[in-house]
Formats: C-alpha cells, structure tokens, sequence
C-alpha cells in the first residue's frame, strides 16, 4: 500500500523516471488526444461492456486515489468488442482529479483538460491473472471516461456517499451491488491507442479507450473528491487532489476513431 511515489514536488509525475525508467518509454500514457488527427477505422467494432452489479466488492483509499473493486473470478463483468480481442475483465474503477475544476484529467482533447477522468481496469483472460496480465502488452484495456461541470450526477452520489468511510489512506469499507456502467455516457463513441499505466509501475500493457463522451459533474460534487486525504489516519492531512499524470509524448504512434 505504501508507495515511494505520490504527486507531490518531490515524488511527483516528473521524478518517477528515477525509479521506473520506462517512464520515458516508447507507449506511455496519458497523452493529448487531437481529434482532427485520429484516423476513422471503420473496422473497429462497437464496445460491449457486461457488467455484473453482484461483483462489485469494496470501496479502498489506495492513497493516491480511490478504487472501487470487483470479483473477477469468472467472466461475469467483461469488456469485449472494441479495439480488443478476447475477452477482458473487470478488475477496479477509480478517478484521477485537480485541485479546482479548471483541471484534474490524465487524457486532454485539444489541450483541454477535464476536472476528472474515470478509469475502469480490465485484463486479458488468456493470462491467468491480472497481476501477469499487467506486463503483457495485451494485458490491459482501460475505459477513460471524462467528467466535466454540469448538472449533479445522481448515478455518481451512490460512489460520493461511501468516500466518508474511506478519507484516509489505507481505509475501505464494503460496498454492494454497484453497476459501473450506471456511470457510462449515452454514445460509446471512443478514441483508442496502444499506452500504459499512467501511475508507477508505468507498464506498457494498456490498451487505452477513450470516450468522446464526458459524463456531468457539480462542482460540489467534485469538493467531494477532494475531501479525501493522501495520508493516513494520525498523519498531518494532505488533501488529495491533483493526482493525475500531465500528457506524454505520442512518440510513433497513431490514435484512432470509432465514429466520423
Ligand atoms: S490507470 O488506469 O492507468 N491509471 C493500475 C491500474 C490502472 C492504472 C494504473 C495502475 C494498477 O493496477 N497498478 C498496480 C496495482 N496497485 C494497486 C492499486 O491500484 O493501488 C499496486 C500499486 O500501485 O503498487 Cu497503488
Ligand atoms: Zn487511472
């Protein structure tokens, strides 16, 4: 649980090269997505998402965000279709924010950048694990999915309410029953390319998708997320905010579009 790495000015996203070289890799993540520049294709397939309310298992403050995880012992909440092939399942969801709401996601559109992106974490079942998975380089496919300051978001104050349990690092506490894709846009219209990991380890193995979509957000509801700490119980309380990854170099690689 207890990392080296954080997002502070000492251990932050420009010093994680120091310990993880591939930092400076050929396929990292986030990057700048520039619709102009991504290439329709039409080969690539609508994404199903089959998602199992009854495999959503606790709520943890992993002290650099907060993740929702799910039991992945069969293929009863899988991702299929889309850019991938085979099956994956889903293993957490967790958000990446700012401090205010003029910034806080990992992927930006044109430069912009949202107050928050969602993250849900699947892996390839022709390996035999997420842990083996995760340095594949067909290990990983995650949903990004922006949000962006609008009208509250009832489908998101179910998530909201639990963060109470869990302000510390280190804290979780159960929570039942929760359909992720209650949290989906109305269009699955996405943007994928071949990344990674957008905190340490940083490896290579993600098949990215990013919708186009952004889901709304109150800005109450984003005082919300930041009301969690990056520390723990007894610590001097650090907010937790800002824990998000700035864009990194696309390097020789191409973004490509569901839609027109
Ligand atoms: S992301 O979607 O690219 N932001 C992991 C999964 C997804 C992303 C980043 C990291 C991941 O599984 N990391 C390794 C597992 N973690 C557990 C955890 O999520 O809490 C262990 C760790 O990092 O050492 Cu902290
Ligand atoms: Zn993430």
């Amino acid at each position: 649980m207890s990392h080296g790495w954080g997002y502070g000015p000492t251990n932050g996203p420009d010093k994680w090269g120091e310990e993880f070289p591939v930092a400076n890799g050929t396929r990292q993540s986030p990057i700048n997505i520039v619709p102009r520049e991504a290439h329709y294709d039409h080969t690539l397939k609508a994404l199903k998402l089959k998602y199992d309310p009854s495999n959503s298992n606790g709520i943890l403050n992993n002290g650099h965000s907060f993740q929702v995880d799910f039991v992945d012992d069969t293929d009863s909440s899988t991702l299929t279709g889309g850019p991938i092939s085979g099956t994956y399942r889903l293993k957490q969801f967790h958000f990446h924010w700012g401090a205010s709401d003029d910034r806080g996601s990992e992927h930006t559109v044109n430069g912009i950048n949202f107050p928050c992106e969602l993250h849900l974490v699947h892996w390839n079942t022709k390996y035999p694990s997420f842990g083996e998975a995760a340095s594949q380089p067909d290990g990983l496919a995650v949903v990004g999915v922006f949000l962006k300051i609008g009208a509250a978001n009832p489908r998101l104050q179910k998530v909201l309410d639990a963060l109470d349990a869990i302000k510390t690092k280190g804290k979780q506490t159960t929570f039942p029953n929760f359909d992720p894709k209650t949290l989906l846009p109305g269009s699955l219209h996405y943007w994928t390319y071949d990344g990674s990991l957008t905190t340490p380890p940083l490896l290579e193995s993600v098949t990215w998708i990013v919708l186009k979509e952004p889901i709304s957000v109150s800005s109450a509801q984003m005082a919300k997320f930041r009301s969690l700490l990056f520390t723990g119980e007894g610590e001097s309380p650090c907010c937790m905010e800002d824990n998000y990854r700035p864009p990194q170099p696309l390097k020789n690689r191409k973004v490509r579009a569901s839609f027109k």
